[in-house]
C-alpha cells in the first residue's frame, strides 16, 4: 500500500494523490503539515529535512518532492502510454512537466495564489498583482498554443505529465485574477474536470488556507 503524507490542501499533495488515483494504487493518506502539523518532528524531518508535504511510502522506499513522486509512480506502476519508455517520447512531454513546475506555478502561486488568498487583503499591491497577471498571461499563451496540438500534453491520452500540468488549473481557473484567453487550456480544463480522480483529489477548496485576522 502506497501511504502519502499530507494534508489534502495542499497542491503538492494533490498532485500525488491524483497520480495515485489515476494509476488505480491502494493507497492511505495522512493529514500533516498546515493546521494539521506533525511536519516539524523529528521522525518527520528524517523523511524530508524541508520539513514540507508531501511525503510518500511504498514498501522500504520513502520520498519527497511531488513531482519526483509522480515521476517514481508512474515509471513503476503506469503503462507505456501513461509513462512513455521511449527517451524521446518522454522528454517531449517532461519538458512541459518541468515548465510547468518551474516557470507557470511559482508565478501562479507566487505572484498571485499567495497574495490573493494567504495574506492579508489590507496589504495587497494591485500594481505587482497587474504585472503578475500580465507575466501569467505569457506563460498560459504558450501552454494554449502547445494544447491546441491535442486533448492532452502528449497528445492524444493523458500521461504522468498532465498531472503535473493540470493540476495547478483548479488554482489557475478558481483565482480572481484577469486572465487571458485561452480557449485550449479552457477545453482542456473541461476534459480535466470530467475524471473522477481530478475531482476528487484536485478540486478541494483552498478556502482553509484563506488569511484570516488573528
Ligand atoms: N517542491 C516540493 C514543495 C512542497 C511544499 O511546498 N509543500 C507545502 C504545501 S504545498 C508545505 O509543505 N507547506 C507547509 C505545510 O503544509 O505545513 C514538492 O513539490 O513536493
Amino acid at each position: 500500500m502506497i501511504e502519502i503524507l499530507g494534508r489534502d490542501t495542499s497542491l503538492n499533495v494533490q498532485i500525488a494523490m491524483w497520480a495515485i488515483a489515476e494509476l488505480g494504487l491502494v493507497h492511505k493518506r495522512h493529514d500533516i503539515g498546515g493546521a494539521f502539523g506533525g511536519n516539524d518532528t523529528p521522525e518527520y524531518l528524517a523523511m524530508n529535512p524541508n520539513g514540507l508535504v508531501p511525503v510518500m511510502k511504498d514498501g522500504d522506499l520513502t520520498m519527497f518532492e511531488s513531482a519526483a513522486i509522480v515521476r517514481y509512480l508512474s515509471h513503476k506502476y503506469g503503462d507505456q502510454s501513461f509513462y512513455p519508455r521511449d527517451p524521446k517520447q518522454r522528454a517531449k512531454i517532461d519538458m512541459w512537466a518541468e515548465w510547468i513546475k518551474t516557470t507557470f506555478s511559482p508565478l501562479l502561486l507566487g505572484d498571485l495564489f499567495y497574495p490573493l488568498v494567504r495574506f492579508d487583503p489590507a496589504i495587497l499591491d494591485q500594481q505587482a498583482l497587474d504585472e503578475a497577471a500580465s507575466k501569467m498571461a505569457t506563460l498560459a499563451t504558450m501552454l494554449d498554443d502547445r494544447l491546441g496540438e491535442g486533448p492532452f500534453i502528449g497528445g492524444e491520452h493523458l500521461t504522468y505529465a498532465d498531472i503535473l500540468v493540470g493540476s495547478v488549473l483548479y488554482r489557475y481557473y478558481e483565482l480572481e485574477f484577469l486572465r487571458t484567453t485561452t480557449p485550449n487550456i479552457d477545453r482542456y480544463y473541461e476534459r480535466l474536470m470530467s475524471r473522477e480522480a481530478y475531482k476528487k483529489h484536485v478540486m478541494v477548496s483552498y478556502e482553509p488556507l484563506r488569511w484570516k485576522p488573528e
